[in-house]
């Protein structure tokens, strides 16, 4: 058996290609994708962000970290993705907005939802408001989730809900919000309809928004 220990170990330390393997072979012996990603991988990049902020890791280990988690993560994604194929019960526009490169819990989110049978459009990331408006009127979707991971960034998801009113297109979506320095206070404070701090309870979080529970 693998020893899922050392997938954690590999993330943490950015070793890509031990990570790709140990991803791969655990996903042989039939693990749980899901289970990977919320007792190792994610805590993994806890961890990453614990030391960046102690300064005992610095912005290298970081993008090394990052690329580890996502090699594993684009292994995982087809896998999550294939549980909800063939269906869809709302279309989601998501991205990453202006200023802001993380896409990991983004992608994650993505993934997540299509993966319980919603058909997502992901737009990127650093993406300006104009982007967000033309995606949603584009794909008529009806919820938009927008992600930040930079207190500098998060306060230009306000920015994205008024180009939203301005275009006359806030009632016909609901905005759910999210990211690690994202609360359920700011929100509201921002006129969102939702937030959600994981993959898995921004799934419950939108079925909850469109009824669908
Ligand atoms: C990996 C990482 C990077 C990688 C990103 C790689 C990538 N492709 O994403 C790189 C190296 C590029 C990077 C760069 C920087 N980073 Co960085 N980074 C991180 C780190 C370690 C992990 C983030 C991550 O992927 N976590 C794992 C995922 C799964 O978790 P998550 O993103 O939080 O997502 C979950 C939830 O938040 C939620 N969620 C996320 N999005 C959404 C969206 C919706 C709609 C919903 C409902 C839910 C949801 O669900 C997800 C899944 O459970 C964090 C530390 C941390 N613990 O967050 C720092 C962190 C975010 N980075 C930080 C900083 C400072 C930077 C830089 C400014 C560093 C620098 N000096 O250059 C740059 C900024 C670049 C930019 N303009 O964006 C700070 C931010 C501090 C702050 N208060 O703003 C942090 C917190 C580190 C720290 N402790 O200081 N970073």
């Amino acid at each position: 058996m693998t020893d899922l220990n050392l997938l954690y170990e590999a993330i943490l330390k950015g070793k890509k290609k031990t990570a790709i393997e140990l991803t791969n072979a655990a996903l042989e012996e039939k693990a749980d994708p899901k289970s990977l990603i919320d007792n190792h991988m994610i805590k993994a990049m806890e961890e990453v962000g614990r030391q960046f902020e102690n300064h005992e890791i610095f912005v290298p280990e970081l993008l090394m970290a990052g690329r580890a988690m996502k090699a594993s993560l684009n292994i995982l994604q087809p896998v999550l993705q294939g549980q909800g194929a063939g269906v869809s019960i709302g279309k989601v526009v998501i991205g990453t907005v202006k200023g802001d490169l993380h896409d990991i819990g983004k992608n994650l989110v993505a993934s997540m939802l299509e993966g319980c049978g919603f058909e997502v459009i992901d737009i990127g990331i650093d993406m300006d408001s104009a982007k967000f408006v033309e995606a949603i009127r584009e794909h008529k979707a009806n919820i938009l989730g927008l992600s930040a991971l930079l207190t500098t960034t998060m306060p230009y998801m306000k920015t994205v809900i008024e180009a939203l009113k301005e275009a006359g297109l806030r009632d016909q979506v609901k905005v759910i919000v999210g990211g690690a320095p994202v609360s359920q206070s700011f929100a509201t404070e921002i006129g969102a309809d939702g937030y959600s701090d994981t993959a898995n309870s921004a799934v419950t979080k939108v079925k909850d928004l469109l009824g669908i529970l």
